[in-house]
């Protein structure tokens, strides 16, 4: 069993969701809780499933951290895979989690795959060893965050002939961006509810007096998991606003709780809100975020809610994807919108699979 809240791909309206639910049907919505984010899934294990080839095998990591694990040598040059990011998405990172082995390995990434047409396109490379475990090849190579697309990675010996194991940690996290999504609601329109999934949650807007005076969104945190961190990545603007958060939604029968306010600024870039407030984490319920302008002119917001996967490299994403955010979002915005970079993308509507061993529909 897989938990729901890792299975369910993207952030979208849970309305879209719940007219999914019909297609999708229990897989997605009966899924026991209990291990919710508790094990990274694996997305392919040579020991488990056999040798990646050197023409791109297709992978289905899920939303969080997905691992891919395999050894290269004199006689296997090159594991290649493929994957498809989603709509509403983005590959954070992709981490070296383990390596074992004389010499290094280098990994490459492609847009497309060697199978479609167009030909993949390159994006760069870079070498990994041992001084590389716990680092993000995308940051390396300076290509991440990658948005919707299909892409390919190839990892190559280097030197030819030396024996290397590794494990490549894939980190996909929910995009809610309002240049591509659409404004977040104001009162009295209710609030949005967003999808979220294990991992980073990222919300990007913009709020301006008179314009634009609130952006609310809800989100529900599912049994056995938490919210750990609600941290400012990027801001740009002038004058006051304020972050509130509460318990349940506008449109509940119980109005929404209120847990508490502090607001945005240049200096509070990289902070976690639910620490400024003293509120966190938070445990299993429905919450409300609104973000307030109600005096000042345009100021752009870029928030990673996250909730917590085991594991150093996990726990740590949170705050790294939060404080090195300021190039990676630009890039991530080129991305969501720049559809036709990639190889043409089927137009996936939602995908419950839970790593590479869960079907996607
Ligand atoms: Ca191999
Ligand atoms: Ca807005």
């Amino acid at each position: 069993m897989v938990d729901r809240i890792r299975c369910s791909r993207g952030v979208r309206p849970v309305a879209t969701l719940a007219a999914l639910s019909l297609m999708l049907s229990s897989v997605v919505f009966s899924r026991s809780a209990s291990a919710a984010c508790a094990i990274p899934a694996t997305a392919h294990d040579e020991s488990a499933s056999g040798d990646l080839p050197d023409q791109p095998l297709a992978l289905d990591p899920g939303l969080g951290e997905s691992r891919v694990k395999g050894s290269i040598s004199a006689g296997d040059q090159f594991d290649s895979a493929s994957f498809t990011i989603e709509p509403g998405e983005q590959l954070d990172a992709v981490i070296l989690a383990q390596y074992v082995g004389a010499g290094s390995i280098a990994v490459r990434f492609f847009t497309g795959t060697d199978v479609a047409a167009p030909p993949p396109a390159f994006l760069g490379t870079t070498g990994l060893g041992p001084a590389q475990i716990g680092a993000d090849s995308l940051e390396l190579v300076g290509i991440g965050p990658l948005g919707p697309g299909l892409y390919s990675i190839s990892i190559v010996d280097n030197p030819v002939g030396a024996a290397q194991q590794y494990a490549l940690a894939l980190h996909i996290g929910t995009v809610y961006d309002e240049t591509v999504d659409g404004d977040l609601p104001s009162k009295p329109t209710p609030p949005l509810a967003l999808q979220f999934g294990c991992g980073s949650n990222h919300v990007l807007g913009s709020v301006t007096a008179n314009v634009d005076n609130f952006d609310n969104f809800s989100f529900t945190i599912e049994p056995d998991t938490e919210l750990g961190s609600v941290i400012l990545a990027e801001y740009a603007g002038t004058g006051s606003n304020a972050v509130r958060f509460f318990t349940g939604t506008d449109t509940g029968a119980d109005p929404p709780a209120f847990l508490g306010e502090t607001d945005m600024s240049a200096a509070r870039i990289g902070a976690d809100y639910l620490e400024l407030i003293g509120i966190g984490p938070l445990g299993p319920d429905v919450y409300s975020m609104s973000i307030v302008n109600t005096f000042s002119p345009a100021q752009q917001y870029h928030f990673v809610l996250s909730v917590p996967e085991p594991g150093p490299v996990g726990a740590a994403l949170g705050v790294a994807f939060g404080l090195g955010a300021a190039s990676r979002v630009r890039r991530a915005r080129r991305g969501a919108s720049a559809a036709s970079a990639p190889a043409a993308v089927p137009p996936s509507v939602s995908a419950p699979g839970c790593g590479a061993n869960a079907p996607r529909r």
